[in-house]
């Protein structure tokens, strides 16, 4: 994949036991309140892994409490120097260098995905957005106004205060780092909830949070599931917003509990079903490895898959001849080899509803050009899939698949295919694959998503903003537009006696 060095690569380590299992409060270690435990496994093989303690509700109480009290005037936290709270940041990214390559292993063997991903690009995105967040620590500041009259007015930009945050397992790590270092670098405390598939690479986190030197209770990361803790988070009276990374049934539930409690913020990030448009006048072989890859990417367990590709009629068939060639090239197998770059589904609940999503559309009348069954007996493997000649009522063209189907249709003309694109309830990212950079201009601005990507895919970075138009969800994150949902602006008015 792009992004992967040439030789010598990085090995994955050899963990022989999980240090860090329980739930991480006041930067100390805790068992579950109800005594209860859960087992997490490896995708790749069906076993479990190591049991995890079970947080609930009166877990996510405790670590409420631990978040405000470090986030009350006068705390350790509070008072500290913005430009010392960039320091603690900048540390714990020099930290996740130091333990990449375990980080990367627990990474792999909780999701499944290929080692050298976990390594170079899941890692490299976490290790980059805390520097890039570190720096800014200490440039949040507000703007001075001319109001009317005899005042002066200044705004100062303050933490919202108890951030909570629930994420999925696709990006366990990434997902992490994109919710607590925007969240810390305003000066906030942390109530985070990993996904319940994969809560390991977070704790070991908690590990080095500790390490860095982060007062106790700014960061509490709590293990469970989500219609108990998760839930909690959603319906706390004290946490004053709410970051979620998840499913758009869920999105829903989040803002309800929000609008039911204290009216908490509230940012989702959500599903897709994005469109990419292929040109004619394209570079072919480009447009067929990045809309593949944007396809097939972490085993297409991705808000940001590439899951309707437009392609021009009369480059049709060559296109969907030379994606099947392309296919043949990944490389199936156990997710800590470096060879592979193909693993497992997440569990056997994402691996039912993908491959129901394959039966429908050879129901539904797509020709299935490549893959489209399950690898091997019981494992949770499925090969790359290829449809072509899908129709845009089609299942597989309008419910997010979130697994390694790729799903080509063709179009005749340009504002047929922006009709079409747009016609989703999503709106996260598009792609357009042109030589002409006046079309990619002009149809960018009709494409209703918070992201289009011109002759490139994936292209992530932590400079640049990053959430979805219509149900895709509410806010951006990344970048220096999520300061802007961890801060709260005040504005301060002074009545002066004399004339300015
Ligand atoms: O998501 P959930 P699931 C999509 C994708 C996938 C589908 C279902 O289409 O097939 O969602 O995946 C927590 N209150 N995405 O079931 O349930 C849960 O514990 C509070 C897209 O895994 O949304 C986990 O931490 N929290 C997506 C998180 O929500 C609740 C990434 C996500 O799980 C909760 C993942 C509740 N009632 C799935 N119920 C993306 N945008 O990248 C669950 N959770």
């Amino acid at each position: 994949a792009e992004g992967i060095p040439a030789l010598p690569l990085p090995q994955p380590v050899k963990v022989k036991e999980i240090r860090h299992t329980k739930i991480f409060i006041n930067n100390e270690w805790h068992t579950s309140i109800r005594g209860r435990t859960f087992p997490t496994f490896n995708p790749a093989t069906g076993v479990k892994i190591c049991d995890v303690e079970e947080a609930d509700k009166e877990d996510v109480d405790k670590a409420v409490d631990a978040a405000k009290a470090a986030q009350r005037r006068g705390s350790p936290w509070r008072r500290m120097d913005a430009s010392s709270r960039g320091r603690l940041l900048r540390k714990l990214a020099e930290l996740m260098e130091r333990d990449r390559l375990l980080l990367a292993t627990l990474e792999t063997l909780d999701t499944g995905k290929p080692f050298l991903q976990s390594f170079f690009i899941d890692l490299d995105g976490c290790i980059k957005t805390m520097h890039y967040y570190a720096g800014w620590a200490d440039k949040i500041h507000g703007k001075s106004l001319p109001v009317d009259e005899n005042f002066v007015c200044f705004t100062k930009h303050e933490p919202v205060g108890v951030c909570g945050a629930i994420i999925p397992w696709n990006f366990p790590l990434l997902m992490f780092m994109w919710k607590i270092a925007p969240a810390l670098s305003c000066g906030n405390t942390v109530v985070i909830k990993p996904a319940e598939q994969t809560p390991l690479s977070a704790l070991h986190l908690g590990s080095l949070i500790k390490e860095a030197g982060f007062p106790p209770g700014v960061v509490n990361i709590i293990p469970g599931f989500g219609p108990t803790a998760g839930a909690a988070i959603a319906s706390h009276m004290e946490i004053d917003k709410v970051a979620f990374t998840g499913s758009t049934e869920v999105g829903h539930l989040i803002k309800e509990a929000a609008a039911k409690s204290n009216l908490k913020r509230v940012t989702l990030e959500l599903g897709g079903k994005n469109p990419c448009i292929v040109f004619a006048d394209c570079d072919l072989q480009l447009a067929v490895e990045e809309t593949q890859k944007g396809a097939f990417y972490n085993q297409g367990q991705c808000c940001t898959a590439a899951s309707r590709v437009f392609v021009e009629e009369s480059i049709y068939e060559e296109f969907v001849r030379c994606s099947i060639e392309n296919a043949k090239r990944i490389v199936i197998g156990d997710p800590l080899d470096p060879q592979t770059s193909h693993g497992p589904q997440i569990d056997h609940q994402q691996f039912d509803k993908i491959m129901d999503l394959i039966e429908s559309g050879k129901k539904e009348g797509a020709r299935l050009e490549y893959g489209g069954a399950a690898v091997g007996e019981k494992s949770l493997f499925i090969q790359p899939t290829i449809f072509s000649g899908v129709k845009d009522h089609m299942r597989i063209a309008k419910e997010e698949i979130f697994g390694p189907v790729q799903c080509i249709l063709s179009f005749k003309s340009q504002q047929e295919v922006i009709e079409r694109a747009n016609s989703s309830q999503y709106g996260l990212v598009s792609a357009i694959f042109t030589r002409s950079m006046d079309r990619a201009l002009s149809v960018s601005a009709s494409l209703e998503t918070g992201t289009v990507w011109i002759n490139c895919y994936n292209a992530l970075h932590v400079q640049a903003p990053f959430g979805g138009y219509k149900m895709s969800g509410n806010g951006r994150e990344l970048g220096e537009y999520a300061l802007a949902e961890y801060s709260e602006v005040k504005a301060v008015t002074i009545k002066l006696s004399e004339t300015l």
